[in-house]
C-alpha cells in the first residue's frame, strides 16, 4: 500500500498543476484567436439588436454552465486523485449533514434566480413593441408556405395591404427554392412583425434575428427588430414548429436592402399591385359568358391561395401577375 500512496503523492499535485494551467493558456489562447465564430457558440452572425442581446444571454448561459461544470469536474477529479481508495474500511459518511444538505438545496435555487432574472430581464425587452416602426409587416402562415402582408405604416397594423409576396407549396413535397417567397427588409429599420396563421401553429424564424415566436390561430403575436447597418445581403427563413406532413418545406428567404434600394423595390411592388387591382377589376366588369378566358391570369393563384385558407383579399389580386 505504502509504496502506491508515495508514488501517487508525488505525482499528482506538482505535476498536475502546471500541466493543468499550460492547458488552460491553450484554451484561452484558442478562444481568443479564433474568430467570433466560435465566441457566438454556435449562432448565427447577428442582423438586429435584440440578437445581440440574445446571443449576450447565449453567452452568458454558457459561462455559467462552465463555471458549474468546472467546479463539479473539479470536485470528481479531486475525490478521484486525492481520496482513492486506501483500505477495507469504509470512509466517514456525510448523509444527514445538515450544511451540505443546505448548500444542496440552495446552491441550484441561486443558479435558476440568476439564470431566469437575465431571461426575464431580456424577454422583457425582446417582446417591447411599443417603438414606432419604418415597416410594418403582417407575416401569414399557412401550409405550406408564408405571406407577407406590406401593410400602410401610416395606418398602423390597422391599415390596409400594400402589396404582398405570397410563396407558393410546391405540389411535388421537396423544398423548392424556387417557389419561396422572400421577406425584403430596409437596413437599419425598426420592423414591426403581426404573425397570424389560418390554420395550425407554425413559428416564424429568422435565425439571424437570433429570435422566433409562434404563429398561432387566432391569437395577435407580434415583436419587432431594429435591423442593424451594415447588414445588407441574403438570409434564411423557416418554421420551426412541426407543422404538417410537409413541414420542412416551409422555407423563405430574408433579403435586407439598403434604404434606396428599398423604397425603389416598394413602389414596384405598389405599382404592380395597383396594376393587378386594376386588372382585376376590368376582368370584373367584363359579362360573366363573355369572353370567358379573360380571367385566367388572375384565376388560378389566387384562387389555389384562397383554397389554402389564407383568405387575404388584397393577396389575391396582387400576386396573380407573378
Ligand atoms: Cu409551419
Amino acid at each position: 500500500m505504502s509504496p502506491t500512496r508515495q508514488e501517487n503523492r508525488r505525482f499528482n499535485p506538482r505535476r498536475w498543476a502546471p500541466r493543468g494551467a499550460a492547458l488552460a493558456v491553450l484554451g484561452l489562447a484558442a478562444t481568443g484567436c479564433a474568430s467570433n465564430d466560435l465566441t457566438r457558440l454556435g449562432m448565427p452572425e447577428p442582423i438586429t439588436n435584440q440578437a445581440e442581446r440574445v446571443i449576450s444571454l447565449w453567452q452568458g448561459s454558457w459561462v455559467a454552465a462552465f463555471a458549474v461544470g468546472i467546479l463539479v469536474w473539479g470536485l470528481i477529479a479531486w475525490s478521484i486523485i486525492f481520496h482513492r481508495k486506501r483500505s477495507e474500511q469504509l470512509p466517514p459518511q456525510v448523509r444527514y449533514n445538515m450544511p451540505i444538505e443546505a448548500l444542496y438545496t440552495v446552491l441550484p435555487i441561486v443558479i435558476i434566480s440568476v439564470l431566469f432574472f437575465f431571461t426575464a430581464r431580456d424577454q422583457a425587452v425582446l417582446l417591447d413593441t411599443d417603438e414606432p416602426a419604418d415597416v410594418n409587416i403582417e407575416v401569414v402562415a399557412f401550409q405550406w408556405a408564408w405571406q407577407f402582408n406590406y401593410l400602410d405604416d401610416k395606418k398602423e397594423n390597422d391599415g390596409e395591404v400594400l402589396f404582398s409576396q405570397t410563396g407558393v407549396p410546391n405540389p411535388d413535397g421537396t423544398a423548392d427554392p424556387s417557389t419561396q417567397t422572400t421577406l425584403v427588409l430596409p437596413e437599419g429599420a425598426t420592423v414591426h412583425f403581426d404573425l397570424h396563421s389560418t390554420d395550425v401553429i407554425h413559428s416564424f424564424w429568422v435565425p439571424a434575428f437570433g429570435f422566433k415566436m409562434d404563429v398561432i390561430p387566432g391569437r395577435d403575436n407580434a415583436f419587432q427588430v431594429n435591423l442593424e447597418e451594415d447588414t445588407e445581403g441574403e438570409y434564411i427563413g423557416r418554421c420551426a414548429e412541426l407543422c404538417g406532413v410537409d413541414h420542412a418545406r416551409m422555407l423563405f428567404n430574408v433579403e435586407v436592402l439598403p434604404q434606396d434600394e428599398y423604397d425603389a423595390w416598394v413602389s414596384e411592388q405598389e405599382q404592380a399591385a395597383s396594376e393587378a387591382e386594376a386588372e382585376a377589376a376590368a376582368v370584373e366588369d367584363q359579362p360573366e359568358f363573355g369572353e370567358g378566358t379573360g380571367a385566367e391570369g388572375a384565376g388560378t393563384e389566387g384562387a389555389e391561395t384562397d383554397e389554402e385558407g389564407t383568405g387575404f383579399g388584397g393577396a389575391d389580386t396582387e400576386e396573380n401577375d407573378e
